[in-house]
């Protein structure tokens, strides 16, 4: 009986309602690479430097003494061995631990507008578009390297795009926060070709001076075109079936960086500007939250598990996809199904799903189902099942 209600509601909504497409995506990656022998090598430099300009305040109790990092440590952790990063040398200096970024004149591209050309050209390509057709632009991202105007229309105005942009924040799920966006706008005709690009520049905002979270994060920018299905002509890609957003008030990851921290009387601790969190509680409490999501989320489109074949998962840690996975598929999952990209790229925030679809979607077949799904800061969980056309 429910089932029967269910299947009329479906369709209902795709004879009334505009279907959305991802029609390509794009992924820009930085030439500059860092190993963890590199990182810990230079941590440890700055943790020994750090802990001999500071041995008096340490010997009084007023400080406490900082630990050095370990290689093997970061690897069984959180299985990430590698990562991109925009600017080597500046993360690498132990006296420095943060890029060197020139500053660019108002009349230059900014950064996060210059990265998002690449991953959107590549995205426009994929999906047989020009520029003009694209009518909207979503920057959806962890951090944004301004307050205003708006990356979005600085980035639509340089790729000669029309219609409306705009930027939006949901930290690790920023990506599927904004496809669900874009999605919502071309179902509701606001909008026909929608890109949504997470030009992610985390080494400017992870705390490299502290070994709980120095390897964490890497930088990269995705794009996805989504586009509103074609009636006489379906459009290639994939189908959007359905799209769920939750989130659920968290302190435990948190960047207290913002506009007025120069009108707040206390002075702040440095590194509540930055990257932090209490990781093994992050660990805990969300990955139950995902898998329960994804699931639910499969069964109200009346599909389960079984029919999965592939799962696009955030990538921040890899014991939290495969704990995820196995909860959802019950059973432990293959490479194939959920694949991993955090060792080469870390935890890029926004983009690591969106960078796992982009690289591993191109061998399902038709009709294969796939779920894309984010997590992190809020907390914040997205999930988009997709089905190739
Ligand atoms: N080397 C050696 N030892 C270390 C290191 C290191 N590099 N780092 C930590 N340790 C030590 C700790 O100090 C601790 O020592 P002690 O026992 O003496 O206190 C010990 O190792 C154990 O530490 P943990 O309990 O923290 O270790 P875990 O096994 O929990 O692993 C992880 C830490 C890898 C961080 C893990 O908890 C994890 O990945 N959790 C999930 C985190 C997660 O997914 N967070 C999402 C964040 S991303 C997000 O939402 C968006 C943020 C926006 C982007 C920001 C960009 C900058």
């Amino acid at each position: 009986m429910l089932r029967g209600i269910l299947d009329s509601y479906r369709m209902i909504r795709s004879n009334y309602v505009n279907r959305a497409v991802l029609t390509g995506t794009g992924l820009w990656t930085p030439r500059d690479g860092i190993t963890n022998a590199e990182l810990v090598d230079s941590l440890a430099q700055a943790v020994e430097a750090w802990n001999s300009e500071n041995a008096d305040a340490i010997a009084r109790g007023e400080l406490e003494e900082r630990d050095a990092p370990n290689e093997r440590f970061i690897v069984r952790a959180s299985g990430v061995q590698h990562r991109y990063v925009i600017e080597k040398t500046g993360v690498l200096d132990p006296k420095r631990l943060r890029p060197h970024l020139p500053l660019r004149g108002e009349d230059e591209d900014s950064i996060q507008c210059e990265i998002s050309l690449v991953a959107i050209r590549e995205a426009l390509k994929e999906a047989g578009r020009q520029p003009e057709d694209v009518d909207a632009v979503i920057v959806a991202c962890s951090n944004l390297q301004r307050a205003y105007p708006a990356v979005a229309v600085e980035i639509q105005s340089a790729l000669g795009a029309g219609g409306w942009a705009y930027d939006m924040n949901v930290a690790c799920s920023s990506a599927t926060f904004g496809l669900q966006a874009a999605v919502d706008a071309v179902r509701c005709g606001s909008a026909r070709c929608v890109v949504v690009v997470s030009p992610e520049i985390t080494s400017a905002h992870n705390n490299f001076e502290l070994r709980d979270y120095h390897f964490i994060f890497g930088d990269a920018c995705t794009a996805v075109i989504v586009e509103a299905d074609d009636e006489d002509s379906p459009r290639p890609g994939w189908q959007v079936l359905g799209t769920r957003l939750q989130t659920l008030y968290s302190n435990n990851i948190r960047n207290d960086f913002g506009f007025m921290n120069r009108s707040e009387d206390a002075p702040r601790d440095a590194h509540e500007l930055v990257f932090r969190q209490r990781g093994r509680k992050v660990f805990k409490e969300v990955c139950p939250m995902v898998a329960q999501h994804i699931e639910s989320h499969l069964a109200d489109e009346g599909r389960s598990a079984q029919d999965l074949d592939r799962m696009w998962l955030h990538q921040a840690n890899l014991g939290m996809n495969l704990l995820i996975s196995k909860k959802v598929l019950g059973r432990e999952a293959t490479e194939a199904e959920a694949p991993v990209i955090l060792d080469e790229y870390a935890n890029t925030s926004s983009a690591g799903s969106v960078i796992a679809f982009h690289k591993f979607k191109e061998d399902l077949a038709p009709g294969a189902l796939g779920v894309l799904c984010s997590f992190g800061a809020g907390y914040s969980i997205g999930s988009v099942l997709l089905s190739r056309r």
